[in-house]
Formats: C-alpha cells, sequence, structure tokens
C-alpha cells in the first residue's frame, strides 16, 4: 500500500530506478569507441605521387564526427612506420589526452593502439600530429562534433580542409630555412620533443615579464607578394589543397536547388594563410574555432593559421559556385565547388592579383554569442613575439623551446594574457586545453569571439585575450606557423601542483 512506504523510501526507490534507467540508457546509447588510423599514403597532386600521412576513421574518411552529446571515443592506432601523436586542435580534454608530446603522455610507437575518451565541445575542430614536421605531410583531418541545434538548422554540412603541399620533404624545407644541415634539423626536430626544465624564476601573480626591445627586429626582412612591408610565406609551396585536390580538378560538392548550407572551413595548413572568397555568394560567418559569433555577413573572410569559421550560405536555385581560398601574399588559391546536379564544370585558376596579407578586419568584429562572464584579472601577463628571416629563429619573451620558464597558473584564477609582436611576421598562437575570449585588438577593447587560435599581427600589433584557468595540466602554447614553433616559438602554460 503506497501510504506504508515513507516519503524516504519513496524517494530512494525513485532515485534508484531513474540511476538505474540511465545506466541502462548509457550501455544502449553509447556507440563502440571510433578507430582512427595514422598511416602513410601516396597521393596524387597534379598528376604528380606524393608521400604523405593520412588520418582515416572506420571508413576511410579523413578525420572523426561526432553526433550531438557523443563522447570522443577513439582509438587511435598508429599504422605509420614512426612514431606519432596526435593533438585534438580545440578541443578541451584533460591534460593527459591533448595529444602532445610531454614526458608522461610519450608518443605512440608503431603499431601501438591508444584509447581516448572525453566529453567534447561541439563545432569545427581539427587534428593534426604534434610530433616533429609531420603535420607538413598531411598528418591533418577534420574532427567535427555536430550539435543538436545545428541539426535542427537543417542544412548541407560541407566541410573545406586546406592544407599546404610541397614535394619536397618537410625537414629540408626546414633546413632551407634555417641554412642548416638536415642533421642539426633532426637535432631542433627532437628539441621541440624535449622536456622543459622544471619553473626557475617563474613569475609571482599579476607580475609582468619585460619584452625584447625593437632592435631585436631582423633588418633583413624581405618583402614578398605585393611589396609589402611584412613577411609573408616562408615556404614556396607546390600545391594548395582543399579536400586534398587543386583547382585543376577541384572536388565538386552536389548541393540541392536553393541548397542551405553550413559551411566548416578549416585551415590545416603549416605555414600558410587564406583570404576565403566566396565568388558570387554571400554568406554569414556565425562560428569562429568552433564557438558562436554574432553573425557577420560578407563575401572575403580572413582565415590565418589553424582558424576555423563556419559561414551560413543560402544558395541561388541553380548553379555551380566556387568557394576559393587565397593565399595572402600571392595569387595562389585552392577550392572546391558547390553545384546543383544540372550546373555545367566548372574551372578556374589562380587569381587576378595577389590577396593582401591576412589581417584582424574580422576580428575587431566579431563578438562572441557566449562570452566570458566579466570579472577582473587575477593574473596578468606580457608575451612578447620576436624573431626574424636570418637567423631564422623565433621567440616569446626571449625564450626558444624548450629552454623555457613555463607560465604558473592556480586552478580558478582568471587570466589575460597580453600579446605584443616585436616581429616582421604574423604570428596566430594557439593555445592548448582552454577556450579563450579576444577582448582587445591593437589596444582596442572589444568584446571578441571565443577562440584557440589568434592571429598576432606584425610591426607591434597586440592582442589581449582572457581565460579561466579551469583545466589544470601542463599546456603548450605556441605560434601554429610550424617552422616558427620547431625553431623556438612555444612555451608552456603550467598549473601549480602538476608533476613537472
Ligand atoms: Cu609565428
Amino acid at each position: 500500500m503506497l501510504e506504508t512506504i515513507s516519503r524516504r523510501t519513496l524517494f530512494n526507490g525513485a532515485l534508484a530506478a531513474s540511476v538505474a534507467a540511465a545506466f541502462a540508457a548509457e550501455a544502449k546509447a553509447a556507440p563502440p569507441a571510433q578507430r582512427l588510423s595514422a598511416e602513410t599514403a601516396v597521393l596524387e597532386v597534379n598528376g604528380r605521387a606524393g608521400k604523405v600521412f593520412r588520418l582515416l576513421d572506420g571508413q576511410g574518411r579523413r578525420g572523426i564526427r561526432l553526433a550531438p552529446d557523443e563522447r570522443f571515443r577513439v582509438d587511435l592506432a598508429n599504422r605509420a612506420a614512426e612514431k606519432t601523436i596526435i593533438h585534438w586542435h580545440g578541443q578541451l580534454p584533460p591534460w593527459t589526452q591533448d595529444g602532445f608530446p610531454w614526458p608522461q603522455t610519450p608518443p605512440l610507437s608503431p603499431g601501438v593502439v591508444e584509447s581516448y575518451d572525453y566529453a567534447p565541445i561541439p563545432g569545427t575542430f581539427w587534428m593534426h600530429s604534434h610530433q616533429g614536421l609531420q603535420e607538413q605531410s598531411l598528418m591533418t583531418a577534420p574532427l567535427i562534433v555536430r550539435s543538436t541545434a545545428e541539426l535542427r538548422e537543417d542544412r548541407q554540412e560541407v566541410v573545406l580542409m586546406l592544407d599546404d603541399f610541397s614535394f619536397t620533404a618537410p625537414d629540408e624545407l626546414l633546413a632551407r630555412l634555417t641554412g642548416g644541415a638536415p642533421s642539426a634539423v633532426h637535432t631542433m626536430a627532437r628539441r621541440t620533443e624535449a622536456v622543459p626544465a622544471p619553473a626557475r624564476n617563474a613569475p609571482a601573480p599579476g607580475m609582468s615579464m619585460g619584452g625584447m626591445p625593437m632592435s631585436s627586429m631582423t633588418p633583413q626582412s624581405i618583402a614578398h607578394g605585393a611589396g609589402m612591408a611584412a613577411d609573408l610565406n616562408d615556404i614556396d609551396y607546390d600545391a594548395f589543397l582543399a579536400n586534398d585536390r587543386t583547382l585543376a580538378d577541384p572536388g565538386i560538392v552536389r548541393v540541392e536547388r536553393s541548397g542551405r548550407v553550413r559551411l566548416r572551413i578549416i585551415n590545416g595548413a603549416s605555414a600558410s594563410q587564406f583570404w576565403i572568397d566566396l565568388g558570387a555568394l554571400s554568406g554569414r560567418v556565425v562560428a569562429t574555432d568552433g564557438h558562436p559569433v554574432r553573425s557577420v555577413a560578407g563575401r572575403r573572410f580572413p582565415l590565418a593559421i589553424a582558424q576555423r569559421l563556419d559561414i551560413l550560405l543560402d544558395l541561388p536555385a541553380t548553379g555551380a559556385f566556387p568557394i576559393f581560398a587565397q593565399v595572402e601574399g600571392t595569387r595562389h588559391r585552392t577550392g572546391i565547388v558547390l553545384a546543383t546536379k544540372s550546373a555545367s564544370v566548372f574551372h578556374a585558376a589562380d587569381a587576378a592579383k595577389p590577396a593582401p596579407p591576412v589581417d584582424n578586419s574580422l576580428e575587431e568584429r566579431l563578438t562572441a554569442m557566449r562570452p566570458l562572464p566579466p570579472r577582473p584579472a587575477d593574473l596578468r601577463h606580457r608575451i612578447v613575439l620576436s624573431g626574424g628571416m636570418k637567423p631564422y629563429s623565433w621567440s616569446l619573451n626571449g625564450e626558444y623551446w624548450p629552454h623555457i620558464t613555463p607560465l604558473m597558473l592556480e586552478r580558478g584564477q582568471r587570466v589575460e594574457i597580453d600579446l605584443v609582436n616585436h616581429s616582421m611576421m604574423a604570428h596566430p598562437m594557439h593555445l592548448h586545453g582552454h577556450a579563450f575570449q579576444v577582448i582587445a585588438v591593437n589596444s582596442t577593447p572589444i568584446r571578441g569571439a571565443v577562440r584557440d587560435t589568434v592571429l598576432v599581427t606584425p610591426m607591434m600589433g597586440s592582442v589581449r585575450i582572457a581565460f579561466n584557468a579551469d583545466n589544470p595540466g601542463r599546456w603548450a602554447f605556441h605560434c601554429h606557423n610550424l617552422y616558427h614553433m620547431m625553431t623556438g616559438m612555444m612555451t608552456e602554460f603550467r598549473y601549480r601542483g602538476v608533476p613537472a
């Protein structure tokens, strides 16, 4: 009889039943871990065979796609002939699953399978090797985490993965930059895997570290492209790829009449920045680095290395619509074509004019849909970006990885970092394990985008970012130009109490 059951018993009974139901639902709902295979392959680029790496899912597609609320449960198998470690760029996993070669999380030897399991954040993300120069050989892939809100939009999802490509081996590309023998380059490659020394004179909270003087700027800066003062494009690439293809034979994506598209663009290039050119179309940027922003309409948008853009497109009834990505400072471009069934074949070549340098003109206009709650900073830090072409080396606060002083964080702190660029080149700076908000560009306060990678423009360009120290661990902070990172432009943010 119901009356004989006490409220407490009833409550406990109901709780037990609901917990049991939740477990049963989870057991039923949890799909098996996805397989991700790191392997080597031959990719035909403009009619010539190139040796590349691949990150392939169980269906042989590049990368990983997750359904709404699906966990990132991935078994990564290293089927390449060398060690590798894959970083889930922009995701916020525990630091031991971040895919960075710390001593506690060494790279995977050939034949090894490593399991990952964490709750992902939705949006357009990507993955890439953090081992040596493997990223340049296309150890890169999309990581798409769908949300129920996006599924409700009922838009066709089109992923546009951009890469830069050379038939020359990456260590040779680096050796040409540094003027070093390949053996010296290998030493350098190993250096990025080495362990930074424990914090020596870690700055006290609130203390700012001094920067390098302007005189550290190299006088030998070479103007590339259209005679602009800043340095662009360290490497002369053989091709720029959009979903593994060039404009000579672009990928054609079939779209419906009057199709509604969510374009997810990923700049997975190692050292190239692009202007996204929607051609005849107008689009609306609705997310940057996977995080929603207030919609910004336009036809051309800058995209720094490692950044992503989600762009909504409402297509005309019929036709073929090229989506271009043009390399800054050059006429080179790549792209895909969105085409309705009846549309004729489309051919395009390089652009008529060089593109300007990628800049922060879009950044300044962005507003986060989910900004950080306003709060004074507990820790402010200033990082000066320095370096140059001769000698080819790049630093943060005058330090070169792995000989760096970790920036020590306390869990719970609101952290603000001022990034100031004393060099002649733009640097796309990436923080692992945290999403930060851009709160000032060139000293102008904004309520900017939440992101994981922000461009700091050359010749005293500056950006201020803010984030909550809410993910204890050891986290890399580095320039995402692969060659800048490999020649020193990386440091560590380390939480107190986390063993080095
Ligand atoms: Cu850089």
